[in-house]
């Protein structure tokens, strides 16, 4: 550990002239004039190129700076002046590269040509793009479909996506796990089977006139700080935001907006949360069952004093399907269990039911606090019932809000990106492109994992991500990785996954989306979709990085050509040359989704697709929104064990990455600087354990299944969170994580409560 490394508790806002001030650093390591503010004036506009970040909503009428801290990192990280090319390669092999942390490699730059590994000299060396091609098509030809993998991380733009899922298709299999897998997955298996679109209800001016905000387990003010905005108007109008996370985070606490002279003049800060609630990791299934417990003892005193009914009643009759149920249930959980399970008092949640009960409108924002659990999906679920109970979905001011990560994360799957071969139409396949699509169901991420360690996928083809950083199980998957035939990896800037590859392995770098795409058909756009569905357009305005990158459509089409029979109906080269071209093609697959693709696609605030349940039609097996009953209230139970030792370790990310992506070694809003090996702990705990305040300590998987888990080098860092729990970053904590630890109905690994053992390092 170095003497740079600080543990200081951070006494600002989210925003505010930290924010400035960390924007500014980054501008200038990535070479990028600190006034070329130009680029990021087009950042989220209407006409401009849509941040790369998150997948937050863009308003129609945006501010004259519609972008934040991190969305601007993210850009500038893209457009950096710093390149890798041939002559980098030839200096270093392969092997002495993975000695090197993820922040080195990427702080190298952008990726300039295409790749090859060459076994001898164990380099990468440059080659052809038709040679590249050529020798990718052979492999994935001469191999049984079911063996190749082709995996998406949520950014690509919609064209590319379907023109991804159409080749893995044609190749003839639906493996094509996406970053979803590892995210929102529980939310598209949960909010089907209770309301009938896999998506959030709820659009941006939803917050303009909701009256309560119930908030958990998503961190705004480093992961979508542009919703700070609205929770901040909507705070001012005296909207309460009740916020659920084992952590206290700056961004929900208080903001600053960045953007507003006279706010960082005055160092004038909004109040986010009016309650917070630090529920126990996995706690919040337990703590939604003490609100719904709550409410229905108000609505029982509301019969018996004549009062108005706190249940919505007439929409429960006539709208959804199981409420009693379910409220048979939650009449049969204890308090004590409630408590014991959230960690919460019952004073508290009988708090939030008041609050809610009196609320018109009310908005359930979630993120990857709940859905990386055991059971993820179950806890979405009950969020849902909670909603469900007062009539808060496709109500104005209301409903379910999911916030998504990547920034086209959903809108992969919109166009086909899935490994479910019910979620695509088959139908429409068929008639446009006269082929049979595969009916069996692919590999989603874990799945693959899985197959990978037992040898039975043979190639993998990863259009953008660092799957090997992301994905649970580092050790054993980054050993059986190396047995894999052909590795492709479609990037912008080199990761640890190029480093671990497989016998025949490529590497091919692709324009990013904010650089200018000239092709045959003229300069291209591209298109995306929000975490509240609605799609917008996006063109380049920098430089390419380098003359010889593709564009990912290109590099798709080049990739099918040469592996597939040529199809009469497909013409992938003009695909690849017009991309308004695939829009018609998409909207021809999905024209309810779709329709007037090309048109409406520069619409200030996005085109929205149809979302039935905003509308109160519930495309369910009832017909109707249902209550879930879930079977158990444990979240996790790998978790539960009987030891007092075995900690619930919640694996997140800092201010200072996107994923895998670590911009810096600084989390500010939670005072650490100069590191990412800490492990926040109660001070409660580290007393309990025998451990002491920055004392280096490991970690150790505590399951029974005779796999060795185990990271090095923490230093304890006292904090406020629940005992029993501990906080660590993601990637660095991965290997601790087993593959089979994941939501049971979605397979999302389950990061945010994974049972450790702490053991003090010798002195
Ligand atoms: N700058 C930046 N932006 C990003 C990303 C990034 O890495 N950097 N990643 C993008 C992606 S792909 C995604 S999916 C999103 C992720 O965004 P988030 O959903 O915010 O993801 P995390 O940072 O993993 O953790 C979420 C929060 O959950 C809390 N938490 C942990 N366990 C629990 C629990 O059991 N219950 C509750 N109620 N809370 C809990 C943590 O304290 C943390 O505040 O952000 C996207 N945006
Ligand atoms: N323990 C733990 N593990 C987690 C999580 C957690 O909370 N805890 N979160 C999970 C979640 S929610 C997610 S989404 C995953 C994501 O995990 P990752 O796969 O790491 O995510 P990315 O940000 O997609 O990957 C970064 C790489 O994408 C490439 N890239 C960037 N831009 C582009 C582009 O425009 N095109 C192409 N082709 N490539 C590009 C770059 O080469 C870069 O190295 O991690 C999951 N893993
Ligand atoms: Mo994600």
């Amino acid at each position: 550990m170095t003497d740079s490394v600080q543990l200081d508790p951070y006494e600002g806002p989210a925003g505010g002239w930290g924010s400035a001030k960390s924007l500014t650093e980054i501008l200038l390591r990535e070479q990028i004039p600190v006034t070329g503010g130009l680029m990021l004036r087009h950042q989220n506009k209407p006409g401009g190129f849509m941040c790369v970040s998150c997948a937050w909503a863009k308003p129609g009428k945006p501010a004259v700076f519609e972008y934040c801290e991190n969305g601007a990192k993210a850009t500038a990280w893209e457009v950096t002046r710093k390149r890798i090319g041939a002559e980098f390669f030839a200096a270093h092999t392969v092997t002495e590269l993975t000695g090197w942390r993820d922040y080195d490699l990427e702080e190298l730059g952008r990726l300039t040509v295409p790749l090859r590994w060459d076994a001898a000299s164990d380099r990468y060396l440059p080659v052809s793009w038709d040679a590249a091609f050529a020798e990718i098509g052979a492999e994935l030809k001469a191999l049984d479909p079911k063996a190749a993998v082709f995996y998406a991380s949520g950014r690509a733009s919609l064209e590319t996506s379907y023109m991804y899922g159409l080749l893995a298709r044609l190749h003839g299999s639906n493996n094509l796990p996406d970053s979803s897998n590892m995210c929102h997955e529980s939310t598209s298996v949960a909010l089907p089977e209770s309301i009938g679109s896999p998506v959030g209800t709820v659009l941006l001016e939803a917050f303009e006139h909701t009256d309560c905000i119930l908030f958990f387990g998503q961190n705004p003010g480093s992961n979508a700080p542009r919703m700070l905005h609205p929770l901040q108007d909507a705070s001012r109008r005296g909207v309460p935001i009740i916020t659920f996370n084992p952590f206290r985070e700056r961004g929900l606490e208080r903001f600053t907006n960045p953007q507003a002279p006279l706010e960082m003049l005055t160092k004038s800060e909004t109040r986010i949360s009016s309650q917070y609630l630090q529920v126990k990791a996995g706690g919040d299934f337990g703590a939604i069952y003490g609100i719904c417990k709550a409410l229905l003892a108000l609505d029982d005193a509301a019969i018996a004093s004549g009062a108005e009914r706190v249940l919505d009643t007439a929409f429960i009759a006539e709208h959804t399907h199981g409420f009693e149920a379910f409220a048979a249930s939650v009449r049969g959980k204890s308090w004590d269990e409630l408590e014991r399970r959230s960690g919460l008092t019952r004073k508290a949640l009988e708090q939030t039911a008041a609050t809610y009960a009196k609320a018109k409108a009310t908005i359930g924002v979630y993120g990857m606090g709940l859905t990386q659990h055991r059971m993820g999906v179950e806890t979405v679920q009950a969020l849902v019932n909670l909603l469900l109970m007062r009539g808060n979905i496709g109500k104005r001011g209301a409903g379910i809000c999911p916030v998504r990560g990547h920034s086209n994360v959903q809108g992969q799957r919109t166009v086909g990106i899935t490994e479910k071969p019910e979620l695509v139409p088959n139908d429409k396949l068929r008639e446009l492109y006269a082929f049979e699509p595969p009916m069996e169901k692919g590999l989603n991420t874990v799945e693959a994992c899985e197959g990978i360690l037992d040898g039975s996928v043979k190639a993998f083809v990863a259009l953008g991500g660092n799957f090997i950083r992301a994905v649970p199980e580092t050790a054993l998957m980054e050993e059986a990785w190396k047995t894999l035939r052909l590795t492709v990896q479609i990037s912008t800037k080199l990761n640890r996954n190029h480093l671990i590859h497989g016998e025949v392995a490529y590497i091919l770098p692709c324009l990013g989306r904010i650089e200018i795409d000239e092709q045959a058909g003229g300069r291209q756009a591209v298109s995306m979709e929000d975490s509240t569905a609605c799609i917008h357009g996006s063109k380049g305005y920098a430089e390419p990085a380098g003359p010889e990158l593709l564009s990912e459509p290109r590099i798709v089409a080049g990739i099918a050509k040469a592996t597939l029979t040529p199809n009469p109906r497909i013409d992938w080269d003009r695909w690849g040359g017009d991309y308004a071209s695939v829009r018609d093609a998409i909207e021809a697959t999905y024209p309810d989704q779709f329709k007037d693709f090309n048109a409406r696609m520069w619409t200030p605030g996005g085109f929205r697709r149809p979302i039935p349940a905003a509308d109160r039609t519930w495309k369910t097996d009832t017909g109707k929104a249902n209550f879930v009953t879930p079977r158990s209230l444990s979240a996790d139970p790998d978790t539960e064990q009987a030891d007092p030792e075995v900690m619930r370790l919640i694996t997140m990310r800092s201010n200072d990455q996107f994923n895998t992506t670590i911009y810096g070694y600084d989390d500010r809003f939670r005072g650490v600087k100069g590191t990412r090996m800490v492990l926040f702990m109660n001070r409660d705990d580290i007393a309990r354990l025998g451990l002491r305040d920055a004392q280096t300590v490991h970690l150790v998987g505590a399951t029974d299944d005779k796999v060795v888990r185990r990271v090095e080098g923490f230093r304890v860092l006292a904090y406020d969170i629940p005992t029993g729990c501990v906080g660590g970053y993601y990637p660095e904590c991965n290997p601790l994580i087993p593959l089979w630890h994941h939501a049971e109905r979605s397979k999302v690994p389950a990061a945010k409560s994974v049972p450790v053992r702490i053991e003090a390092a010798s002195a």
